[in-house]
């Protein structure tokens, strides 16, 4: 039986229109699933949209819009835009679909039942952007909140409570137990010096917010929209059609083998989430990665903010692989990134159209000028310089993906490209062909065609389009990336006699 991966994303809040931002987080996860399906996995991948709770509710009434009509429509745009950018999640969950409520009711009462839950008075400065209370110490001047630059409200309400505090030691064992389940390490560690500090009882529910899932012991509040949305990780597992348990919903995908999330939410992730399964009784996620943020001037790009880069913008003007390929190569997964169309279109073009598309096409009109066009029958020595640097290289971007370094396995893929590009110059073909050295010429030709094939493949979960169209070149009958397995990066594979198709540029360079 294959082995399976589950992975999620943050579950979106529906306040405003999808950004570059929440794009980010899910080309990356896209990217994760890509390459664990290449390998042979099988893999679900979950994204969606978080509905309820108060910044819903105000977003719903100044655009003058019932919070259902919002949300399907803020919904839907998500989901449209997962498909210009060539993402394809198996799920997509929203917190207002009645499974969900079913989930957080059942999860609620064994929670309840465990005796972590209670009811205590709530006081504090909340930001309705993040939803979150916070101390004294966290905020700026005047109460405002250092991620939204608006003020806090002041709170003082019932609330019911979940015994956070009671897990404090738990946590710091899972912590010490489980070295890898905060990543990266700066992440892991801002984690361990909060809950050094002591562990404090959040509060699980709002006495004056409607637009939410009702508290089942006592429907005159509603659930926080945190507990609410850290649940549909669960719910998004359940299958189509099967009836909302939490019995069912586990038996397939959990453990979660990755929640990929921005660092904003790191402390939701590696604190209350872990503590609220234990205290359900259910395993602990296995990893959860907090990447780092999208600036703008220095600034995290939000839709609070509204200093966001709308990526419809840049598909519709670049294209889904060439947007894909930059966040992923050029920022580190981990750190923040700023974007700027300049570098954006040098990126672009060096690698995509110069490096890649241009070795492609070059070494392809040789074919046709050389031979009759189709590839020679001709095995390539294990001590060839670019046989033996891809079977070098194969491994190690393998590695790359596992550790979810992105920006190391283009540039491991790449010096393959490169290499290819130097080797064509330095052997140049168009020279030996006119001393009538052909075996040597078709021995070049085709060492150049299979690293080119190679790099496709191992490209394939970062741009799945462009390198579909270079194997397609090449002459596969491939008609999606999902048909390709990992084992094709083994060397040797483009069968000789195979016809490729007419070159023709695979990537047009941006201007
Ligand atoms: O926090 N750079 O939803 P959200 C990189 N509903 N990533 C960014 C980003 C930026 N400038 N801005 C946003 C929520 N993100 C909750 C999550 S999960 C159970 C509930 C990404 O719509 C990043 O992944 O505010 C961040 O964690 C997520 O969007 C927050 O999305």
């Amino acid at each position: 039986m294959p082995s399976r991966f589950a992975l999620t994303t943050p579950i979106y809040y529906v306040n405003a229109s999808p950004h570059m931002g929440s794009a980010y987080t899910t080309m990356v996860a896209d990217a994760i699933a890509r390459y664990h399906r290449l390998r042979g996995e099988e893999v679900w991948l979950v994204t969606g949209t978080d509905e309820h709770g108060q910044k819903i509710q105000r977003t719903a009434e100044e655009r003058g819009l019932d919070p259902q009509a919002h949300c399907d429509q803020i919904a839907a745009e998500f989901a449209a835009l997962w498909g210009q950018l060539d993402i394809y999640p198996d799920r997509l969950i929203r917190t207002t679909d009645p499974r969900h409520q079913a989930i957080v009711k059942e999860f609620f009462q064994r929670v309840w039942q465990r005796g972590d839950i209670y009811q205590g008075q709530q006081k504090g400065w909340y930001c309705v952007g993040c939803e979150t209370f916070y101390d004294e110490n966290e905020l700026g001047p005047q109460h405002t909140c250092t991620i939204h630059l608006k003020p806090t409200e002041w709170r003082d309400e019932p609330n019911y409570f979940f015994r956070l505090s009671r897990y404090q030691e738990k946590l710091e064992r899972l912590y010490a137990e489980r070295s890898q389940f905060i990543q990266p390490e700066s992440r892991r560690n801002e984690v361990l010096n909060f809950v050094k500090q002591g562990l404090r009882d959040f509060s699980i529910s709002r006495a004056q917010v409607s637009w939410g899932i009702p508290v089942p012991t006592d429907p005159s509040q509603t659930i926080y929209v945190w507990f609410d949305a850290l649940l549909a990780y669960i719910t998004a597992l359940l299958a189509d059609g099967e009836a909302p348990t939490l019995d069912n919903a586990l038996k397939k995908w959990w453990p979660i083998n990755l929640h990929l999330i921005g660092k904003d939410i790191v402390r939701f992730h590696a604190i209350y989430w872990p503590a609220m399964q234990m205290s359900a009784g259910i395993p602990i996620s296995q990893q959860i990665f907090g990447h780092g943020f999208l600036t703008k001037d220095g600034q995290k790009m939000g839709k609070s903010l509204g200093n966001t880069l709308d990526p419809l913008d840049l598909v519709n003007r670049f294209g889904a692989d060439a947007v894909r390929y930059y966040f992923l190569k050029e920022i580190e997964l981990g750190r923040d990134g700023d974007f700027s169309e300049t570098r954006f279109k040098d990126v672009i073009n060096a690698d995509l159209a110069n490096d890649l598309g241009n070795l492609l096409n070059r070494t392809l009109n040789m074919l046709k000028k050389y031979r009759d066009y189709s590839i020679p029958a001709t095995s390539i020595a294990v001590e060839h310089p670019l046989r033996a640097l891809a079977e070098s290289l194969v491994p190690q971007v393998a590695e790359s993906y596992q550790q979810l370094q992105f920006s190391q396995a283009c540039n491991q893929i790449l010096s393959l490209v490169q290499a290819s590009n130097k080797f064509l110059d330095v052997q140049a073909p168009w020279t030996r062909h006119k001393q009538g050295e052909q075996a040597i010429v078709e021995e070049i030709l085709v060492a150049v065609l299979e690293s080119v094939r190679l790099a496709a493949v191992m490209l394939s979960p970062l741009i799945p389009q462009i390198s579909l169209k270079i194997l397609q070149q090449l002459g596969f009958g491939y008609q999606d990336p999902r048909h390709l397995h990992w084992d094709l990066t083994s060397w040797g594979q483009l069968p000789a006699q195979q016809i490729p198709q007419p070159p023709e540029p695979v990537f047009l360079r941006l201007l």
